[in-house]
């Protein structure tokens, strides 16, 4: 094998491929029960949004029934599915947020 050789594959899909982790989009659900607040505080509160994001995104979800609320590491979509659920049962709201990979 030449250097040239190798130099090529670096170009084309012999290359050896760096695969990148996988992202995951966190979602959030509509329903017919939580708070409009409530869901501007959650999406202030565990995705560093500030009010007027928080309230918009709020929005786009009660009109289209789901919107993504942030793209993270398989780990901390997770993490934070898991707040948003435990934070919402605590406060006995039927707000679901649920997570998918990234295409
Ligand atoms: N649809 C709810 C209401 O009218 C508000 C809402 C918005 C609920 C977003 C959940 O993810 C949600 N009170």
């Amino acid at each position: 094998r030449s250097d040239d050789d190798s130099d090529l594959d670096l170009l084309t899909k012999t290359r050896p491929k760096t695969k990148r982790p996988p992202r995951y989009k966190v979602l959030l659900l509509n329903d017919d029960y939580t708070p409009m607040e409530f869901v501007v505080i959650v999406l202030e509160r565990f995705f560093g949004m500030t009010h007027a994001q928080s309230f918009e995104i709020m929005l786009t979800v009660h009109k289209k029934g789901v919107a993504v609320v942030g793209v993270f590491s398989h780990e901390i979509a997770e993490t934070k599915v898991a707040q948003v659920m435990e934070y919402a049962q605590r406060h006995q709201h039927p707000l679901q947020c649920t997570m998918e990979k990234e295409d």
